[in-house]
């Protein structure tokens, strides 16, 4: 979806579908808030510009990233839900952390959407620096939560199997 420019939230390429009817979890992580906050927003906003209702949007925290599988899979669980979007934001430490918690939560995220046959998003940022995940959330960038919420609408219609 990143253009040449790099604007990751740059969508005149595509025509974005219509969340109406859709029933939409959404699982923020709370470290580095300041960041998943404005990823969060992104993706809340989206889903009501493309028609979906405040009422159909369910939204949980969890402490960090490495939570969001559990997150996802709780609302999964929910017959209702038809997709979960997972949004965190993971930056490169001096320990080794980044690379585990990283790898369970992309690992975890792929595992629960199948478990569940429904699809889960990936909006987790996993950067060197802080500024460089400010510059995808609300930044130079776009905002990367925008991104995981048109992925979102994409895929829960493509489950649900309607056309466009
Ligand atoms: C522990 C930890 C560290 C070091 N860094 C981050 C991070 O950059 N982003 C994030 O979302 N969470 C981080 N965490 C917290 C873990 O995700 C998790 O909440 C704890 O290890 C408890 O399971």
């Amino acid at each position: 979806m990143a253009t040449k420019l790099k604007s990751l939230s740059d969508f005149s390429h595509i025509a974005i579908q219509s969340a109406k009817g859709l029933k939409v979890g959404i699982v923020v992580a709370q470290w580095n808030a300041k960041v998943t906050g404005v990823l969060y927003e992104g993706a809340y906003q989206l889903l009501l510009k493309q028609e979906a209702i405040e009422e159909d949007i369910q939204v949980m925290e969890v402490p960090g990233s490495y939570e969001l599988t559990f997150g996802a899979d709780m609302l999964l669980r929910k017959p209702e839900i038809d997709v979960v979007i997972c949004l965190g934001c993971v930056i490169q430490g001096e320990t080794p952390h980044f690379t585990f918690i990283c790898d369970a939560v992309a690992h975890g995220i792929t595992h629960v959407a199948l478990k569940h046959n429904k699809p889960a998003i990936f909006g987790v940022l996993t950067t060197n620096t802080l500024e460089q995940a400010l510059d995808r959330a609300g930044g130079k960038h776009g905002n990367k939560g925008e991104e995981a919420a048109v992925t979102a609408i994409q895929m829960a219609r493509l489950n649900k199997g309607i056309s466009k």
